[in-house]
Order: C-alpha cells, then structure tokens, then sequence
C-alpha cells in the first residue's frame, strides 16, 4: 500500500470503531511511531521456570485422565467452560471492551469465573488487552504478533515488557475500570482468590463429593484445565493474527480461525473483532462457534445483562465491501 493508501486505510478503520465504541481506549492509534532498533529481551527465569513446571504438570495430568472418574472428567469440562467465561465474557468482552451491561450478580460471577482462569486479575488484563488493540502488531502491543508465533503465544509473559507497552498503558483513561467496585475487589484479593478457585475448588470438590484422589483433582481440573484454559487463549494472540481469512479488513494482520474459535469459545473471529471490538458476539454469526455470545444471549433473557452492542448488517457489508479480502460468505 502507498502512503496515501494506508492514510486512508486507517481512516476508514477507525471511522467504524469511533462510531460506536464506548471506550476509546481499545480504537486503533496510527500516529504511534515506533522507535528504530530491536526490541529488548530480558528473560524472567522465575517465569519461564514456572511455565516450564506448569507443562510439566499438566503433561502428567494427561497421564492421570484414564485414572480418573466420568464424574472427574465432567467437572473438568465445567471448571474449562466457567474459567472460559470468566475471560471472554468477563474481562475481554464486558471489562475490556464495554460491548455490553452486566448487573452486579452476574459481574460477581464473572468476577469469580476470572479468578479461576488465573490471567492477571482483570484491571490488568483489560488494560493490557486494551494497549494490544490500541496499539495492535507493534512496539506498544503486549503480545506483538509481529515478532511470531513463540513471542505472541507465551514468549511475551517470559520476558520484561517493551518499554513503550508501560509508557503507552499509562496513557490510558481506565476510570470505568477504577469505579466498578467489583473490579477494585478482585484486584484487591487477587492472589487468595487464585489459590482458591484456580487450585482448591478444582482439587477439592471431586475429592469431597465423589471421593476422588487429592492427586487426580490437583492434577487432572487443576493444572490440566488450567493450562488448556490459557493455551486456548493465547492461541487467540498467535494463531489468529497469523492462520485465516480476512473478510473485513485486509489491511491487518488479526484472521478468523474456526479452529481457535472452537478452542476459545468462540474468540477466534478475530479479523471481525479488531475491525469491531465493541460488538458483544465479536462475530457476525451470532451463537455459531461461539459459547460465549449464547451465555451472554442467555444471561440477557434472564435480565442479568442487557444494552449489547451489535454492528449493523449494513455496516458489515459496507465494510466487507470496502475492505474485505473477498473471502465474506454472508453475501
Ligand atoms: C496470561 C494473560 O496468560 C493472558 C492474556 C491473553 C490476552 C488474550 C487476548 C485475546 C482476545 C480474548 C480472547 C480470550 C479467549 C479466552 C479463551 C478461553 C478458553 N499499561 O507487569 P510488570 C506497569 S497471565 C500501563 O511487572 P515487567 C505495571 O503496572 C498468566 N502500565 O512489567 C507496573 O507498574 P508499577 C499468568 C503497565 O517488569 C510496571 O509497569 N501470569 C502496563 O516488564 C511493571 O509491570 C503470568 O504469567 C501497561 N500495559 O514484567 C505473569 N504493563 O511498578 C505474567 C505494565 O507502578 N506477568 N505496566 O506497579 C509478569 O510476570 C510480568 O508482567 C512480565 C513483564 C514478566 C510479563
Ligand atoms: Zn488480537
Ligand atoms: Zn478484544
């Protein structure tokens, strides 16, 4: 793309987002220059130790599976699918991204959901999800694709972060963040809630109400669900801004991967969100691949939740049209 072209590119991209969004810290920012030089890369041994010994760990909860009881194996799918939500349907698709109300029961919940999931406690999570969007594929992005597939997928959490992605995240505005007391709660008591909910609820509930082994309970809904939990997101920042189509934009590097859609619960329409990040299904397919838009469709019609933000047809095909790489289905 020409100069002109890309100007104008961005222009466009923007204009949907700021027609919308109620945030604008998750709008895309082109004025961003970044600095000439290879970006730092100071390893955290006291991380990459840690990761090594969670793969570790869940690599023996692999071993442990036929061990375990149906019961088990079901309650691991549960501890999957509410830590699931905890990230999607509470810290990226309400906290990070306003795309929709939730009333305080289903924010404690969600709250709770996020604590089991155990991926920063979600004022940072949020803040650091908006600088990925804001400042997506360079410097000042956390989980910069551009620097491929290790660094975006895990490499990131091994090493101290690009300067610019701190000088950059204190830019940004936060306040809804800072005034939702659940937010400020969980921030609170982070860590306790972590050991509960990430570790003992998981170990101790097959163990007291079907006699389970501590053993199989640590390993199996423990570090094994845990450590899926977190691969399935970090695809989300590898594979889909690496692998897919991109019907809506061609001119960014984020794709949609049904295979990361499945795995995230429905986070994989990637392409779509980057273009939209302030549509609550963060798809145009509604409730297809994606658990996460009929639990947020579900929690609507039992009035805990309500104002989502949907893009209109006319704007996708607009912008399919516009920008799209002539993959779109919807016609
Ligand atoms: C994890 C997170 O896994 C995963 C997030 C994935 C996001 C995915 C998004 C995709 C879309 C959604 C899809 C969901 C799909 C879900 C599917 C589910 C099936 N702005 O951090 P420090 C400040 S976590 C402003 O130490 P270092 C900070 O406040 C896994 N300020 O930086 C502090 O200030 P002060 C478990 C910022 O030293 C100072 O800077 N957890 C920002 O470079 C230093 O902060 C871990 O593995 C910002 N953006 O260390 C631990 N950032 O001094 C991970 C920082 O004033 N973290 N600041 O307090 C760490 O250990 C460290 O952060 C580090 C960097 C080593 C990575
Ligand atoms: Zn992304
Ligand atoms: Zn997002």
């Amino acid at each position: 793309m020409t100069d002109a072209e890309t100007r104008n590119h961005r222009e466009q991209r923007n204009g949907d987002a700021m027609t919308e969004t109620s945030t604008a810290d998750d709008v895309f920012d082109d004025t961003y220059k970044e600095k000439v030089g290879k970006p730092p890369r100071i390893f955290v041994w006291r991380n990459i130790t840690l990761m090594t010994l969670l793969h570790v760990g869940a690599l023996y909860g692999v071993l442990l599976v036929p061990s375990a009881s149906w019961s088990t194996l079901v309650w691991t799918v549960v501890c999957y699918l509410i830590s699931a939500l905890g990230v999607t349907a509470g810290a990226h698709r309400l906290w990070s991204h306003r795309s929709y109300k939730a009333s305080v029961p289903l924010r404690v919940f969600l709250a709770l959901a996020n604590s089991m999931a155990f991926q920063n406690h979600i004022y940072e999570w949020a803040r650091d999800h908006r600088v990925h969007h804001k400042y997506s594929e360079t410097d000042a992005d956390p989980h910069n694709a551009t620097r491929g597939f290790f660094f975006s997928h895990i490499g990131w959490l091994l090493v101290r972060k690009h300067p610019d992605v701190i000088e950059k995240g204190r830019k940004l505005e936060l306040a809804d963040l800072r005034a939702d007391p659940v937010v400020m709660f969980q921030k609170r008591y982070y860590k306790l809630s972590v050991v509960l909910l990430c570790f003992l609820v998981p170990m101790f509930v097959p163990w007291y109400f079907w006699g389970e082994t501590l053993k199989v309970g640590y390993f199996v809904p423990g570090l094994l669900r845990y450590t899926v939990v977190l691969n399935a997101t970090w695809l989300v920042n590898s594979a889909a801004h690496i692998w897919g189509n991109r019907p809506y934009d061609k001119g960014i590097n984020p794709r949609e991967n049904p295979l990361v859609a499945l795995s995230a619960v429905g986070e994989g329409f990637h392409n779509y969100h980057h273009t939209f990040p302030f549509d609550y299904a963060t798809s145009e397919f509604g409730c297809k691949l994606n658990i996460t838009t009929a639990f947020i469709d579900l929690m609507c019609f039992m009035g805990l939740a309500k104002d989502c933000k949907k893009v209109s047809k006319e704007m996708i095909t607009a912008r399919v049209q516009r920008t799209g790489d002539g993959s779109n289905k919807s016609g």
